[in-house]
């Protein structure tokens, strides 16, 4: 299954997270990474009094469930030294789940496609990128 993963980020190294991010996703058993988006900076949306983020969209292949890679990608940002604090509030990283190739699903713990993903300039741009034509495994 493919899936594709939201990454942003505004404190510290953020490159060097995104890198470390990808190398630890790499390590998930039955998992590769297949492409990252260009990394683009982008001005804050919603919580607006803080630095500008890095964002980009990385397309994985997996045999992992959605839910193991939602379990991983959260392990991952605390393993990269996410503290989490208040909603929208600056971080080292972020990993969202925005699309799992045919599933979707709409329970407390995972909401596939991302709720807020279509209106995010952050989100959609890489998107478009790495699907100009779009994602295939979008809205089915
Ligand atoms: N993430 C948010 C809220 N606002 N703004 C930008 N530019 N990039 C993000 O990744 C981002 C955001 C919540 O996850
Ligand atoms: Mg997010
Ligand atoms: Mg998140």
């Amino acid at each position: 299954m493919k899936v594709l993963l939201g990454f942003g980020g505004n404190i510290g190294d953020v490159n060097a997270h995104f890198d470390a991010a990808k190398e630890a996703l790499s390590r998930l058993p039955h998992t590769v990474v297949l492409r990252e988006s260009t990394r683009r900076k982008t001005a804050p949306v919603g919580y607006l009094d803080q630095p500008d983020f890095l964002n980009s969209v990385v397309e994985i292949e997996t045999a992992l469930s959605p839910q193991a890679v939602l379990g991983a990608c959260l392990g991952i940002e605390a393993a990269v030294g996410r503290v989490r604090t208040f909603r929208n509030a600056p971080r080292v990283i972020d990993i969202d789940v925005l699309l799992c190739e045919g599933f979707e699903s709409n329970t407390d713990e995972l909401t596939v496609p991302h709720p807020r993903m279509t209106e995010r300039e952050f989100v959609t741009t890489p998107l478009l990128e790495l699907y100009p034509d779009g994602c295939p495994y979008e809205g089915q």
